[in-house]
This record gives C-alpha cells, sequence and structure tokens, in this order.
C-alpha cells in the first residue's frame, strides 16, 4: 500500500516536472562494483553463491590481472583505469602512494556524477585515507559515503566509518551484527532499496577487507602469521582444509631466484601450521563476503534493478601461502599474487560465459566508462573495455599486460610484461626473471640466464621498457602481423609468428588468429575481396 502511494507521489511528481528524464526512459545501466581484499583466484572455490548469482548468470574472466598486487595501487587503478606509473600511486603510504598521493579531481566517481550518476561508497578505501589528511574529508565524487577510515580499517570489530563528512564508530563491543562484512552488506542494501526509488542510475562500490588480516585475535590465531577474523558464525568452518598442493609451496631449489627469495629460509613446520590456519581463516572470511553477494543481487532483484545493473566481483591483488617461500603477501609478480577472480554479470554480459583473455584492473574503469556512456576527462585510461571481448569470445588483441612492483622492506620494485606464455621481470636490484608459463606453471625455474633464451629475453626487455612508460595507446601495442589476399586466398605476414590459423567468419570475412613466439595471441580481420 505504502509503496503504491510513493509510487503515485512519484507519478504525480512527474506530471508536475515534465523536463526531468523519468528513470524508466533512462536506458543507462547501474554498475555496482564488488571488491574484496587480498583474495587468490584458487579461493573462489569457498564462494558458491557468487559463482551461482554471478558466474552461472554471467561471464567468468579466468585470466585476469592486477597490474599492481598492493591495495593503494590497485585500487587507484580501478578508480582511474590507469597503471601506476600513469596516476602515480606506487605504493600503501607517502610519498610515492597512499591516498594522499592520488589526485581525485579526475577520476571514475567524478566521471559518473558529471554523466548524471548518484555514486556510493561503502567500506574499505585507499590506504592512508584518515591519516593522510583529515578523517572527515570526502573526496570529490561521491553521493553517499560510508567508507572506513585508517587504522580502525583493519578492525572486523570496532572500525571507524566516515558517513558524508560524520564519524561514527560501530562494534566496539563485538556485537555481530557489526562484523564488517555483514554490516557492509546492510548498508549496500540499504543503498540500492534508497536509490531504486530515484531517477537517475547509480555506481555502487562496495569493497570488504575480507580476506585481509585484521583484528581481532581469535582464540585459533597462529603467533606466527597475521590472519582475518571471519564471522563469529562461520569460525572453523573449514577446519583441517589445507591449501591445494602446489610444487612450488617452500620451492626447494631457489638458486633460480633473485638474491631476495634466495635469502628467504626454508617454511619449517610452525610456519606451515600457521600457514594452513590462515588459509583456512581466509577461506572463512569469504563466506559472509559470499552471502553478501547473493543479498546485494537479491536487493537489486527486489527492487527491480537487477537486469538493469552491470554487476563486477574482483580482488584488489591475490595473496601467498608459501609459493616460493613466501609464507604471506604479495606485491610480488608471481601468480598467486597477480591473478585475481572477476566476474561480471548484466546488460551486454553473456550468461555462463567464460573468456581465456588476458585481461587487467586497468581495463575496469574503462568497461564501465562504456557501459554508462561516461567519458574520461583529464586522464588517459591505459587499459580498454572489456566489452569487445564479452561480445567476442574469439577476438584477441595481442598486448603485452604491464604489472609494477612496489619496493617494499623484504623486496626490491620491479616491472614485469606478461604475455600468455611467458612473464619476464626485471628488478631494480639488477635481478630478472623469465618463466615459460605453459612449461613451468608454477614458476619453479626461471630461464634468464638460459642462452637459449637470449634473444627472447631480449625482445621482452625492449618492451617491458617502453611499457613500463606507457601511456594510453602505447600501453596496447600489438604484434607486428597482417593479413592480405592473394586472390582469394589470404596471408598473413609478420614478426617471429609461430602458428597461423585463419577462419571465415560471417559477413564474408575471414579472421586469423596469430600466435608469436614470444606468446602473445592477436586476431586479425578482414572483409574478403569482391568476388571470392
Ligand atoms: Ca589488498
Ligand atoms: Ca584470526
Ligand atoms: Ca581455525
Ligand atoms: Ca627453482
Amino acid at each position: 500500500m505504502k509503496r503504491r502511494a510513493a509510487l503515485l507521489a512519484i507519478a504525480a511528481l512527474l506530471l508536475v516536472i515534465p523536463a526531468a528524464p523519468a528513470r524508466a526512459q533512462d536506458t543507462r545501466p547501474n554498475v555496482v562494483v564488488i571488491m574484496t581484499d587480498d583474495q587468490t583466484l584458487e579461493s573462489m572455490r569457498a564462494m558458491d553463491g557468487t559463482r551461482r548469482v554471478l558466474g552461472r548468470q554471467g561471464t567468468t574472466f579466468e585470466r585476469a590481472f592486477v597490474s599492481n598486487a598492493l591495495c593503494c595501487p590497485s585500487r587507484a587503478t580501478f578508480f582511474t583505469g590507469q597503471y601506476s606509473h600513469s596516476h602515480g600511486v606506487i605504493g600503501n603510504r607517502l610519498p610515492q602512494g597512499g591516498y594522499g598521493a592520488l589526485d581525485t579531481r579526475e577520476w571514475l566517481p567524478v566521471w559518473l556524477q558529471r554523466a548524471g550518476y548518484r555514486t556510493i561508497h561503502i567500506g574499505k578505501f585507499l590506504n592512508g585515507y584518515g591519516t593522510d589528511r583529515p578523517p572527515t574529508e570526502v573526496p570529490p565524487g561521491w553521493t553517499e559515503w560510508s567508507t572506513s577510515v585508517d587504522p580502525s580499517t583493519y578492525n572486523y570489530f570496532g572500525y571507524t566509518l566516515n558517513e558524508n563528512g560524520i564519524l561514527a564508530q560501530y562494534g566496539l563491543d563485538g556485537n555481530p551484527l557489526y562484523y564488517s562484512s555483514d554490516f557492509y552488506t546492510q548498508r549496500a542494501v540499504d543503498a540500492i532499496e534508497r536509490m531504486s526509488r530515484g531517477r537517475e542510475p547509480f555506481f555502487l562500490s562496495l569493497a570488504y577487507l575480507a580476506p585481509h588480516s585484521g583484528g581481532p585475535r581469535d582464540p585459533d590465531d597462529p603467533a606466527a602469521l597475521p590472519t582475518p577474523s571471519p564471522a563469529p558464525r562461520h569460525m572453523n568452518r573449514f577446519a583441517g582444509e589445507r591449501p591445494p598442493a602446489d610444487p612450488s609451496f617452500n620451492e626447494l631449489d631457489v638458486s633460480d631466484k633473485p638474491a631476495f627469495i634466495q635469502a628467504r629460509p626454508p617454511i619449517n613446520a610452525v610456519r606451515a601450521e600457521a600457514i594452513e590456519e590462515n588459509y583456512e581463516q581466509r577461506l572463512e572470511s569469504l563466506l559472509a563476503v559470499d552471502e553478501g553477494v547473493v543479498r546485494v543481487v537479491g536487493a537489486l532483484r527486489e527492487a527491480g534493478e537487477l537486469s538493469r545493473t552491470l554487476i563486477m566481483f574482483t580482488s584488489d591483488n591475490g595473496f601467498f601461502h608459501g609459493e616460493h617461500r613466501l609464507p604471506n603477501g604479495k606485491v610480488l609478480g608471481y601468480e598467486p599474487s597477480i591473478r585475481v577472480p572477476l566476474l561480471m554479470r548484466g546488460p551486454g554480459v553473456p550468461r555462463g560465459a567464460r573468456r581465456r583473455q588476458l585481461v587487467t584492473n586497468a581495463d575496469l574503469a574503462p568497461t564501465i566508462l562504456e557501459a554508462t556512456g561516461a567519458s574520461a576527462a583529464g586522464r588517459v585510461p591505459d587499459g580498454r573495455s572489456l566489452f569487445p571481448l564479452l561480445s567476442d569470445p574469439g577476438l584477441e588483441w595481442g598486448r603485452d599486460l604491464l604489472v609494477e612492483g612496489t619496493p617494499g622492506l623484504n623486496q626490491p620494485a620491479f616491472d614485469a610484461l606478461r604475455t600468455y606464455r611467458y612473464i619476464y621481470l626485471e628488478y631494480d636490484s639488477g635481478d630478472v626473471e623469465l618463466y615459460d608459463l605453459e612449461r613451468d606453471p608454477y614458476q619453479l625455474e626461471s630461464l634468464h640466464a638460459d642462452p637459449r633464451h637470449a634473444r627472447l629475453r631480449g625482445e621482452l626487455a625492449a618492451r617491458l621498457a617502453l611499457l613500463a612508460v606507457c601511456r594510453g595507446r602505447s600501453c596496447r601495442t600489438r604484434p607486428q602481423a597482417q593479413i592480405s589476399f592473394r586472390g582469394c586466398s589470404p596471408r598473413v605476414r609478420g614478426r617471429r609468428l609461430e602458428s597461423v590459423r585463419v577462419r571465415a567468419r560471417a559477413g564474408s570475412a575471414v579472421r586469423a588468429r596469430v600466435r608469436t613466439r614470444d606468446g602473445r595471441v592477436v586476431t586479425l580481420d578482414r572483409p574478403l575481396p569482391p568476388g571470392c
């Protein structure tokens, strides 16, 4: 009854102000982005609900990477579509990083607001938010703001939120209602209900702390490693669960690795046990997020917004569980650290589909811009919209992906280039690594010193030097290859081609799928000559 009265009231308003566009006429989608913190691709196995409501109803990107496997630079990339060297946030702390290092005058929420979107952020934000500048500050571009203030961000109970400029503390007494993941979910559900009553489409950014480590201490916490705190109802759900067997766990021979890895001691029994408990608690902490994703999708359905909402689920970076002697953490360029889950659902996103192309978190903002029709004023995104890959599963761009590494206590900064087949890393210390991921998916034997790979190494080094300073288009350079016709037969020419497969396409065109010797894949499309 109440609802009908509200609808009538809105109808009356529309009659009075005919110039304002009705929501029903605004066909632009809402956008909901759900981001976890330090979640590995492998841990998606704990998220049945998410795989059901987003995976089965949408598209799963199986080769999604982050361009910098650290919270703040990665999130700055999400909000700008730019690599670290373009947005300038290299680390989590000032002066080379942190919230205070990002120019927020032109970034995703501002672009969306300018295009008429209402914008909401809930949960974790850029590191240093609340400490780099006064905690009451709200950055430009946000219609509604419920954001955790550092350092309280890392408390699953007893965190402080900046609510549209006013600080409020939650869960100091450990009341399960205020467990951060559940509370952020409730905030998101409330926001969806509220926003669905308005006319303009909305952008909701929902960022959970889980499965990142954080307080309070749990009775079964190991002494040797920081862990997250799972929701009380999910404690020990994964007790006894071991990380999947991985040959790189406690890597025996590290003579192929950089000096800072060689300096690491082997993982002893106490550490190994701590890694297991951490692994279990991290999966357990994801269960509340998984329930949250299902509730958010349910709230969109309830509000009648689901079919016109683009939903993305991803993480800001991966995590180590003992691979290459790394008991925890991320930042480094090894696969468990740089690969993340990426699931999408909504208008223009095929259902129950998978995509194998290499994609990066710099692609997310351009994807949102294409979906919403907003434009990136003042910045040139380095990534590109994923919609062409969604509509065309065979399409290959042939670009290299860049991974940038922040200097840390125990490791030097690095730049890395990832193709389908190879990853090539150069550290500030002069160390180099090169892996053939087809033959060595666990990165056990770096080939950088192998003379048989000297030519490849030289080529990758030359491309990495350009990619490490790329801007926009130059971040998307393709292999040199062209398709031409002799009569009606297509010919492909190019540098260092390994294989070419040509297929007829609909509409009298052909597509050549070209693989280069350095493991890049690109498709070339060409219409057939007249009469063929
Ligand atoms: Ca993170
Ligand atoms: Ca814990
Ligand atoms: Ca436990
Ligand atoms: Ca090795």
